[in-house]
C-alpha cells in the first residue's frame, strides 16, 4: 500500500514538473545575448485628412505630431511639388466644402423677392457670423444695398454685385507677392511668427518644399528652442523636403543666436532663402517684443529680414485676432499666413485680419498635406465661397 501511495505521488510530481517545463516560454539561447530587443513600434498616428490616408504605416509612424506623411503611396520618393502659382484654384474644393454654409446662405437671402430691412439685417448678420467683423460687414451691406437699389438688380446681377464687393473688401490689388529669393550675395530671410499651434512649423516645411520645387535652395532655422520636440519636428520636415536645418543642441538655447547662425550659414552656403521658425508662446507682450525684436535685430547684423509672416489659425476667430494684434505690436508684420481655412465655414476672417493688421494675407493653409499651402487669390477665394 505504501509503495502504491509513493508511486502515485511520484507520478503526480513528474506530471507537474513536466507540464511546467513544456509550458515555459522559450528563452534565448545562452551565448547569443545581444542588445535588448527593440521596443514594439508605436501604433501608427491617425492619418491626416486628405492625402495621408494612403500613406504607408512606416511613414505615418515616424512622423512626430504636426508632421503629416509627405507622400501618399508606398514609395517614399521625393516627388516634385506642384508650382505655387495656381495652387489655390486647385485646392478650392477644400474651401467650397467647408464654406458652402456662408456663401449659400448669403445667396439664398439675396435671392428673395423684394429685399426688405429685415432681409438686409439677416445678410449683415450672416457676414458678421462669418467673422468678417462688424464694421466691414456694415460697410459691405451698405454698398450692396445702394447698388441693388440704384441698378434695380435681381438674380444673377445681385450675385455679381456681391462677388465684386467681396473681392473689393478683400483687396484685389494688394501686393501679395512674397519677397523671397536672394539679393546680391545675401539670402532672402523669412521669419515665421505666431501663437502656439497655429501652423508655423508646418508652414516652414511647406514653404521650403514649394521653394525647393521651384529650384531654390532653402535653409531652415530652428529658433523655437523652447521645446526639443519643436526642433525635432522642424528637422523631420527638413529631411522630408530636402532642406537642412540649423539647430542648437541645447534645449532653451538663445533663439536669436540660432537665427543668426542660420543666416550666417545661409550667406556662406549662398542659400537662396532662409526660413526661421520661432516659438509661439504668448507670455507677456514685453517678453514677446524682446524675443522677436532681438531675433530680428540680430539677423539684421548680417542680412535683411525680407518677410515677417504671421501665422493665424482661421478657426480661432476673434480670439485669434486679438492674439495676432499682440504679435503685430511686437514686430513689423509684412504678411499673413492664414492656416486651417479648410476647417472653417467662417472665411470672413480674411477680411477682418487684413483690416485689423493692415497687411495682406499672402498664403493660406488648406490642409495638413505638404502641398496644402497656396498663395492667396481673392477672386478664387470668393468664387469658391459663392460656389461658382
Ligand atoms: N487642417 C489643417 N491643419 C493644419 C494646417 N496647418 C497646420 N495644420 C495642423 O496644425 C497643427 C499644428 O501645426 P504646427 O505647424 O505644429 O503649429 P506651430 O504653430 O508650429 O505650433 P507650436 O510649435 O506648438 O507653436 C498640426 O497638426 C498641423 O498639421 C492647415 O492649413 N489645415
Ligand atoms: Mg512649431
Amino acid at each position: 500500500m505504501e509503495y502504491l501511495i509513493i508511486a502515485i505521488a511520484l507520478v503526480v510530481v513528474i506530471a507537474i514538473v513536466g507540464g511546467a517545463v513544456l509550458l515555459r516560454p522559450p528563452r534565448r539561447r545562452a551565448g547569443r545575448a545581444g542588445p535588448a530587443a527593440p521596443p514594439a513600434p508605436p501604433p501608427p498616428a491617425p492619418p491626416a485628412p486628405g492625402e495621408a490616408g494612403t500613406a504607408t504605416a512606416a511613414d505615418t509612424a515616424q512622423a512626430p505630431p504636426g508632421v503629416p506623411p509627405l507622400l501618399p503611396g508606398p514609395a517614399p520618393v521625393a516627388e516634385a511639388p506642384p508650382p505655387l502659382a495656381g495652387r489655390m484654384a486647385r485646392l478650392r474644393g477644400r474651401l467650397a466644402r467647408s464654406q458652402s454654409g456662408f456663401g449659400s446662405v448669403l445667396l439664398g437671402l439675396l435671392s428673395r423677392d423684394g429685399l426688405d430691412d429685415q432681409s438686409w439685417e439677416e445678410i449683415e448678420d450672416t457676414l458678421i457670423g462669418a467673422d468678417i467683423g462688424v464694421a466691414p460687414s456694415r460697410q459691405l451691406v451698405g454698398e450692396l444695398r445702394t447698388q441693388v437699389r440704384v441698378q434695380g438688380a435681381r438674380g444673377d446681377a445681385v450675385r455679381a454685385l456681391l462677388r465684386a464687393d467681396l473681392i473689393q473688401a478683400i483687396g484685389a490689388d494688394q501686393d501679395r507677392n512674397l519677397r523671397i529669393g536672394p539679393h546680391g550675395d545675401r539670402p532672402a530671410v523669412v521669419l515665421i511668427v505666431g501663437v502656439n499651434g497655429t501652423g508655423k512649423t508646418s508652414a516652414c516645411g511647406k514653404l521650403a518644399r514649394a521653394l525647393i520645387g521651384e529650384g531654390q535652395s532653402v535653409l531652415l532655422g530652428a529658433a523655437d528652442t523652447f521645446r526639443a520636440a519643436a526642433v525635432d519636428q522642424l528637422e523631420t520636415w527638413g529631411q522630408r523636403v530636402g532642406a537642412r536645418v540649423v539647430r542648437s543642441d541645447r534645449e532653451g538655447a538663445d533663439p536669436a543666436s540660432v537665427a543668426f547662425e542660420t543666416v550666417q550659414e545661409g550667406i556662406s552656403e549662398r542659400t537662396d532663402t532662409v526660413i526661421v521658425d520661432t516659438a509661439g508662446r504668448l507670455h507677456t507682450k514685453t517678453g514677446l517684443m524682446d524675443e522677436l525684436g532681438k531675433i530680428k535685430r540680430v539677423i539684421e547684423k548680417r542680412a535683411t529680414v525680407d518677410e515677417v509672416l504671421l501665422v493665424l489659425d482661421a478657426t480661432t476667430g476673434q480670439n485669434g485676432l486679438r492674439q495676432a494684434r499682440v504679435f503685430a505690436e511686437a514686430v513689423d508684420i509684412t504678411g499673413i499666413i492664414l492656416t486651417k481655412l479648410d476647417g472653417t465655414a467662417k472665411g470672413g476672417i480674411v477680411i477682418a485680419v487684413q483690416r485689423e493688421l493692415g497687411v495682406p494675407v499672402k498664403l493660406v493653409g488648406l490642409g495638413e498635406g505638404p502641398d496644402d499651402l497656396a498663395p492667396f487669390d481673392p477672386a478664387t477665394f470668393v468664387d469658391a465661397i459663392l460656389g461658382d
